[in-house]
């Protein structure tokens, strides 16, 4: 880069650090992951350090879109979800979180959609042996504990952004995939969260538009038993989850389903040949929650250094 565009940008870096913004928006954010961290324990969960590279990641919609290198002659990838290793690490603990970095090299376009970072966290937990029903129920009340403590704790941070955030009130609502995207079609993400005064759980979504390791409805062949939560006020996507394929047959019919080459895959078969425990969870994303919490327009406000897809960052 020329010594003038580095002078420019270092520039617009050192401006945006020294804003009170981004002060008030990194305050909120750590009373988010605090208060997070505060309630999961209380609920019995153990957190865990995430996962940077590894030879398996989440494959999301496209196995080749990813950042690999060779190191010490083995095949690594750098973290797109902690999706397996948060499945893996049941064998030890019942109930898992972690603080998650995952990169994912979304396109360009996506850098003025307010809610994208190619590098972002998510609070990412699973549950041995639980079923949608008792994750949902989980997902609301860590958010509604998120949302009371940052409310008492961060008044001053939350009275900058002159934020009037509600406790949303339990239960929030469902709705089918299959229904929403017949009314709002290709943008039902962004359609169905500006109508919305609550959050609202998105569910059943068809097997061919989720990755393969949703757990298949038994009841609902080509439904999967996962979800969304969707924020309101235009927020857009908060969390995504689900019951997990946990038995070696189904999980490789659903990846050859995908037409996913297996070697991608050999280390995480071999292991569920062993045996997986059956189990659920969700992630959630923390800049997209303090975006949420803040009422902050651009994610790229919600953290010090943030990844815009596009963009040289820091
Ligand atoms: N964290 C998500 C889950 O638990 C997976 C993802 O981030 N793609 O289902």
């Amino acid at each position: 880069m020329k010594e003038e565009k580095i002078k420019e940008k270092t520039d617009k870096i050192y401006e945006f650090l020294s804003s009170e913004k981004i002060k008030n928006a990194v305050k909120v954010q750590s009373e988010i992951i605090r208060s997070a961290g505060e309630f999961l324990r209380k609920e019995g969960f153990i957190e865990i350090f995430p996962v940077i590279i590894s030879p398996i990641t989440d494959p999301l919609a496209d196995p080749n879109v990813k950042i690999s290198f060779s190191l010490y002659g083995y095949p690594y990838q750098i973290t797109k979800s902690m999706i397996f290793h948060k499945q893996i690490s049941l064998l030890s603990l019942e109930k898992m979180f972690t603080f998650s970095p995952n990169l994912r090299i979304e396109p360009e376009e996506k850098k003025d959609s307010g809610k994208h970072l190619f590098e972002f966290t998510q609070l990412d937990l699973e549950v041995r042996n639980a079923r949608r029903e008792e994750i949902l129920s989980l997902g609301e009340r860590l958010l509604v504990h998120i949302i009371k403590s940052v409310k008492e704790s961060s008044k001053k941070e939350l009275d900058f952004f002159r934020r009037k955030l509600k406790i949303p009130k339990t239960p929030f609502g469902k709705v089918k995939f299959k229904d929403v995207y017949q009314k709002y079609q290709k943008n039902y993400e962004d359609l169905l969260s500006r109508e919305l005064g609550e959050p609202v759980w998105l569910i059943d979504f068809p097997i061919e538009i989720r990755e393969f390791y949703d757990r298949e409805d038994k009841s609902q062949p080509g439904y999967l038993v996962d979800m969304d939560l969707i924020f309101p006020e235009g927020y857009g996507e908060a969390l995504s989850g689900g019951e997990r394929e946990f038995e070696y047959e189904k999980i490789l019919k659903r990846i050859q389903r995908k037409n996913i080459d297996l070697s991608y895959f050999s280390f995480y078969l071999e292991i569920a040949k062993k045996g997986l425990y059956p189990s659920a969870g969700f992630g959630i994303g923390i800049e997209r929650l303090t975006r949420y919490i803040c009422g902050i327009e651009r994610i790229e406000e919600t953290k010090l250094f943030p990844k815009i897809p596009g963009e040289f960052s820091l």
